[in-house]
């Protein structure tokens, strides 16, 4: 969908932005699901116009809700989060012919990365998951709403790519065959997390839900995690997810489209400090079942995004956006490397959790 400058001026001018108006919009950032602008204005707020994707989130009202209240949350605990700037007439989000925009103060002096080896990045974001699960421990889950029903219910994306797999693209199908194949082994072997959602033993706690490294912020001079930002997918789901998507997702430093196979791997010297920011705040609220699975979940959550980048492979490219005709084939293909990377280093995954879970 493209806009004139003029146009995204016009949307702006519907948000009451105080004293400031826009004078500059401009593309940001490297999401798959909405579209950002960064806003100029003429002092020195700055603000972010996003169009929501209302095909992924259909009920704008429950998200910004959701978004509106947890920020609320975690600002009355002292840290930084969204700030949602209303629309003239006070609502959270303004809307335009079909289309949902929102605005959000820029977050100044941070940097969101796609990969980095800075050690130091790594394990503040780690504790940083650490901190925002802790802050939300004791939210009132009932105001919480699904904004995507089962969004990590692994088995339930299993039955979905399966039917993805019958129902799809026949030749994209023979392409695929053996990563097919090969996903299709993991059919039974992703219950744990939601069996023990459902039988109480793992705790349903407010996450975030879509962990990847360029959903926090970093402080451009400090390095210290400022905040988490992406609220969309926030609902009471396990903490377990947070863990496994976001070390799915740093540990493969070539990032989630690298197409040379060979630098696809996932790396234990980016885990090790992730795992101990985490932990340095997790082993004070997670259980013990919590901190027996975390090895597994990073596994869990490969399969999981193998399974949904070739799915929508499969059915023509419905749900990510693709800059190419084989992206999600190709984003696939390296999660099943990570996957596999990550079964034959079980062992150490494993050791560093017993380290930092003490
Ligand atoms: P998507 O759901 O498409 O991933 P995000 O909400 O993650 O969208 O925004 C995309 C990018 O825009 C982020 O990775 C970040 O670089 C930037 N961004 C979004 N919101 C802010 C904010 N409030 N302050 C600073 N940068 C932001
Ligand atoms: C999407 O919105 P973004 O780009 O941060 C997706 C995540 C995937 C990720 C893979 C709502 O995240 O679940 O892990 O792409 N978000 C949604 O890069 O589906
Ligand atoms: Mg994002």
């Amino acid at each position: 969908m493209e806009f004139t400058k003029e146009e995204l001026l016009e949307i702006v001018s519907n948000f009451n932005l105080g004293d400031s108006h826009a004078t500059e919009i401009v593309p940001l950032g490297n999401g798959l699901i909405n579209v950002t602008w960064y806003v100029e204005t003429n002092t020195h707020r700055k603000y972010v116009l996003q169009l929501i994707n209302t095909t992924v989130f259909p009920n704008v009202e429950q998200l910004m809700n959701n978004i509106s209240y947890v920020s609320d949350m975690l600002y009355e605990k002292g840290m930084i989060s969204l700030n949602i700037a209303r629309t003239n007439d006070g609502k959270l989000y303004f809307k335009y012919k079909d289309l949902y925009f929102r605005t959000y103060r820029y977050i100044s002096d941070t940097i969101s990365v796609d990969s980095t080896d800075d050690l130091a990045i790594i394990e503040a974001a780690g504790n940083y998951l650490g901190q925002f699960h802790m802050a939300l421990n004791d939210i009132d889950v009932t105001k919480i709403s699904d904004t995507i029903k089962d969004f990590h219910n692994t088995p339930k994306r299993f039955e979905k790519f399966i039917n993805d797999v019958e129902t799809g693209n026949k030749e994209r199908m023979q392409e695929a065959k053996e990563e097919i194949d090969f996903l299709m082994s993991f059919k039974d072997k992703v219950n744990e997390v939601e069996k023990g959602l459902k039988e109480g033993y793992i705790p349903k706690r407010v996450t975030h839900n879509d962990t990847k490294l360029n959903n926090y912020l970093f402080n451009t001079i400090t390095k210290k995690a400022v905040c988490l930002i992406d609220f969309d997918t926030i609902m009471v789901s396990s903490a377990l997810y947070d863990f496994g998507d976001a070390t799915r997702y740093l540990c493969n430093k070539a990032g989630e489209s690298e197409t040379d196979l060979d630098k696809v791997y996932f790396d234990l010297n980016l885990y090790e400090p992730y795992a101990r920011g985490y932990l340095e705040k997790g082993k004070i609220f997670l259980n013990k079942k919590e901190i027996e699975l975390l090895p597994y979940s990073s596994l869990l959550m490969a399969i999981e995004l193998s399974i949904r980048f070739l799915g929508d492979y499969l059915q023509n490219d419905v749900y990510f956006k693709i800059r190419y005709e084989k992206e999600n084939l190709d984003r696939a293909r390296n999660q099943i490397k990570v996957a596999k990377d990550i079964i034959s280093k079980t062992d150490q995954i494993k050791n560093i959790v017993n380290k930092y879970s003490k």
